[in-house]
């Protein structure tokens, strides 16, 4: 594959100046200046965060192959060395590095002691390679399968499975997807951050997956251990003035994570695909499960250690919120960046809005109902089981305008599979910028307002609210992209 890593190794600086930086793009003008010439991250900046990256077996450029096996296997986490079911032993699985454009071939075994799937959340995979039940026999233990597909887009995707989703997202299986084009514009030094949380007794021992019933599936499960590529409050180093690209992707099964980072400047740069158009304030980004983020962070101060913290969304709206928690450190320890940069370039990349002069428009209700002397979740008035013999049925080719309406009480997050949509509005305000998503903050008691294009890829798919726990409760429908 071709997706080595520059920005880690070689100072920001001099990439700049070698790739001719922003001028290659069609973003818009450059941003405030160059960069000083000679500073760098502090060495090894990020190794209190590395991530294992799958190694590739086809050493030919414009491809990807690798080795996956899912499997319990013994970690080390907060101290304890504890089994967690894990991709190759490793938490979170390793990550798959690649170039846009790239085959990526995942020769996937499984041995675990229940069947599993893998879907690839938010890659334009074909419709049966993407791991859900609409398009692939489960994968029984033993069983191995080869998934085959290209990554097409630039972004910070992930793969996990779908078939008991609750319990073997929450029990370690999940692994990060990092694209990179070698066009795009350089944007400081980039960090993968994988936030996830896990339920444990004291002693490290995984809750069974279905701890709490009913409850825990209505609530959502949150972990009591929030884990920051895999660690407990790791240590992330930086140089004041010189900007990192902070690639986060909350995959936990239900908390939402409210971030807080101190002592920086904070630009959101990038969404669940890629580049924004244009950067928004970052500081106290809201990260529902299944989303991204990508974050332009400049740290201001040298020879400060602050902690980037979690708080509470209250996605109850019960008008009380939890205490802060810590997630992991900044520790700005080199002296600053002769010139600095005091802001991320205005303009991010061109996204061109989808036509919808001439779109049908649909309604997707998420709401809850009683069934059986108990609270379900639902989609348009039926649960999943309810649903799943009449699929939602589009065109290829059509674009389409969907409100998603939130009628329960708390907050959900919905996820299409297959296609990344334009956001145009929540809650009665405008998307604030153009860019492409498929997992969504759906508030409590408002409408958003999408728009998708189902522009390739016929098949069966899916979409659900990505708060795990929701989907055992029935917030899950069907959807056929007929040819
Ligand atoms: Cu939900």
């Amino acid at each position: 594959m071709s997706a080595a890593r520059p920005l880690l190794t070689l100072p920001l600086a001099a990439l700049l100046s070698c790739a001719g930086a922003p001028s290659t793009s069609d973003a818009g003008p450059p941003d405030s200046g160059p960069p000083d010439s000679g500073s760098s991250q502090p060495p090894g900046f990020a190794d209190g965060v590395a991530l294992f990256e799958a190694p590739d077996l086809d050493p030919a450029p414009g491809s990807l192959e690798v080795n996956l096996t899912a499997k319990v296997a013994a970690v080390k986490v907060n101290g304890l060395t504890v089994n967690r079911w894990t991709y190759d032993g490793h938490l979170p699985g390793p990550t798959l590095r690649a170039t846009v454009g790239d085959r990526v071939l995942v020769h996937f075994k499984n041995e675990l002691p229940e069947a599993t799937t893998i879907h690839w959340h938010g890659v334009k995979v074909p419709a049966d390679m993407d791991g859900s039940e609409a398009t692939q026999a489960p994968i029984p233990p033993g069983g191995t399968f080869d998934y085959r597909f290209t990554v097409t887009e630039a972004g910070l995707f992930w793969y996990h499975p779908h078939l008991d989703s609750s319990t073997q997202i929450g029990s370690g299986l999940y692994g990060a997807i990092e694209v990179v084009d070698p066009a795009e514009l350089a944007l400081g030094d980039p960090v993968v951050l994988v936030l996830s949380d896990e339920s444990t007794t004291d002693a490290g021992v995984l809750l069974p997956g279905d701890e709490s019933g009913w409850f825990g599936d209505y609530f959502g499960r949150e972990g009591n251990t929030l884990l920051v590529n895999g660690r407990v409050r790791p240590t992330l180093k930086a140089r004041a003035g010189l900007p990192q690209r902070w690639k986060l992707l909350n995959a936990s099964r239900a908390r939402f994570y409210q971030l807080k980072i101190p002592g920086a400047q904070v630009q959101r740069i990038g969404g669940d695909v890629g580049l924004l158009a244009a950067p928004q304030p970052g500081n106290g980004v809201i990260l529902t499960p299944g989303e991204r983020a990508e974050l332009w962070v400049n740290p201001a101060a040298p020879g400060t250690a602050a902690s980037v913290q979690w708080l509470d969304s209250d996605r109850f709206h019960l008008g009380a919120k939890l205490p802060a928690q810590d997630l992991f450190v900044l520790e700005t320890v080199d002296a600053p960046a002769l010139g600095g940069r005091p802001a991320p370039p205005a303009a991010l990349r061109t996204i061109a809005p989808l036509d919808v002069a001439d779109a049908g428009t649909r309604r997707l209700e998420l709401m809850e109902k009683a069934q059986n002397g108990i609270g379900v979740l639902g989609i348009n008035g039926l649960t999943y089981d309810e649903s799943k013999a009449t699929p939602i049925m589009v065109r290829l080719g059509d674009t389409e305008v969907w409100e998603v309406a939130n009628t329960t009480g708390y907050d959900h997050s919905f996820h299409l599979h297959g296609y990344a949509f334009q956001p145009l509005d929540v809650a009665g305000q405008p998307w604030p910028v153009r860019e492409w998503k498929d997992t969504v903050l759906v508030p409590a008691k408002q409408s958003l307002h999408l728009a998708v294009r189902f522009d390739d890829r016929p098949g069966m798919w899916m979409l659900h609210c990505h708060i795990i726990d929701h989907v055992t409760l029935g917030m899950m429908a069907m959807l056929h992209v007929m040819p």
